[in-house]
């Protein structure tokens, strides 16, 4: 059952937020990364800064997507700070950044709650205003910089410049090969972390951001049986962010969270789950574009109990069904959810999109064939 607590919005909140601000990845190759970002999730390149403009370690490339904004970020020269994330993780996900309206403020009571300082409160100033923005510590090494941007009106932060896309997909736009946009907005990020260590994140959030838990989660009573691995959700209290973190669960055969913790070379994030209107045209358009997602059953779609649980969704289930978009639905509405093949070499960071409607869970009803289709894909790896 997904059922909220402390649904309302707190006056007294410690650490209000007002979105995720950013994610940064930090890849081998951010031109062929902003490249993929472009072609295959739709997404449009606004703003540059590398060596060109005096930034001599990196080549940065931000993206946008409605309100989901990516920073791909590389190193263009070796010991460049950032090399020993890439060399460590491979691509991963270095920075969840939050849109707070005090960095101060959220940094301080963020220190007195036990939170580690990666970088303290500072201005960032070019001729477009400034942004003030701060960093802590999160799993692994994961961080949140906090962002204040209401001074600014430039492209992305100060020391970057605006910049063109990278492909024109006008003309696939116009020719309806293509929705306008594939996701509109960051639904959640997943965190994977050891064993043993879920309750202390969940806690870590409640204490230095005042997040509460959500009602959705796997516990041990189901995390053995097919899962191999136990889940909690937290949210902030306006429910913009959500943060589900999993921890593996002691199973006879090796954990996806396990697998990720061995490949990845310890915690961190585990999938981006992005917000869009129509999961049909973002499904063809980004398998057109050699996005590869995982496989559902037909078994999946024919089950006389799923379709009488699904009711009428807002496609025929046969549309559903040739693209293996998954269905849950719970008491407030349902939502439609398929999940992508790990995108770099090693089995870690995926994508899932997510078209909701009224359901504010995140899919439990499809957790035991989603894990199914998971463990298919790490058998192939060699790694169950
Ligand atoms: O975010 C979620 O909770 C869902 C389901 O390893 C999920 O997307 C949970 C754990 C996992 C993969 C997907
Ligand atoms: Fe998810």
């Amino acid at each position: 059952m997904t059922q909220m607590m402390e649904h309302a919005t707190r006056t007294d909140d410690v650490f209000p937020v007002k979105g995720v601000d950013y994610l940064r990845f930090l890849v081998g190759n951010a031109k062929q990364a902003a490249h993929y970002y472009s072609t295959a999730f739709g997404m449009t390149c606004v703003a540059y800064r590398g060596p060109e403009h005096g930034h001599r370690d990196h080549a940065e490339y931000v993206l946008v997507s409605g309100a989901a904004r990516f920073v791909v970020t590389g190193m263009v020269h070796a010991g460049a700070p950032g090399a020993e994330h890439v060399t460590k993780h491979g691509d991963g996900i270095s920075d969840i950044a939050l849109a707070v309206p005090d960095v101060d403020k959220a940094y301080a009571h963020a220190l007195s709650a036990g939170a580690r300082s990666v970088a303290e409160p500072h201005d960032l100033t070019d001729e477009h205003g400034t942004v003030r923005i701060a960093s802590i510590a999160a799993y692994g090494d994961t961080v949140h910089s906090l962002v204040d941007r209401s001074r600014y009106d430039g492209p992305f932060l100060p020391g970057f410049v605006a910049r063109g896309p990278i492909v024109d997909r006008q003309p696939a736009i116009d020719a309806g090969l293509q929705p306008k946009r594939f996701f509109q907005a960051v639904d959640h990020v997943v965190g994977n972390v050891e064993l043993g260590r879920m309750d202390e994140w969940v806690e870590f959030y409640r204490r230095v951001m005042g997040f509460t838990n959500m009602a959705e989660f796997i516990g041990d009573d189901i995390a053995t049986d097919y899962s191999a691995l136990m889940s909690k959700v937290v949210a902030d209290g306006t429910r913009k962010v959500k943060f589900p973190l999993n921890e593996p669960a002691v199973s006879q055969r090796k954990s996806q969270i396990d697998e990720y913790l061995e490949f990845y070379g310890g915690p961190g994030a585990q999938h981006v789950a992005v917000a869009t209107n129509d999961i049909i045209a973002s499904v063809d358009a980004m398998r057109a574009a050699g996005v590869e997602f995982l496989d559902t059953p037909d078994s999946y779609y024919d089950d006389p109990e799923l379709r009488a649980r699904i009711g009428e969704v807002r496609a025929p289930i046969e549309e559903l069904k040739k693209r293996k978009i998954l269905v849950d639905r719970d008491e407030d509405g349902y939502l439609l959810q398929i999940f992508t093949k790990p995108v770099q070499d090693r089995p870690t960071v995926f994508f899932e999109l997510i078209e909701r409607h009224g359901s504010l869970g995140f899919g439990k009803g499809n957790f035991k064939a989603l894990f199914e289709a998971i463990e298919r894909e790490q058998e192939l790896r060699g790694n169950l």
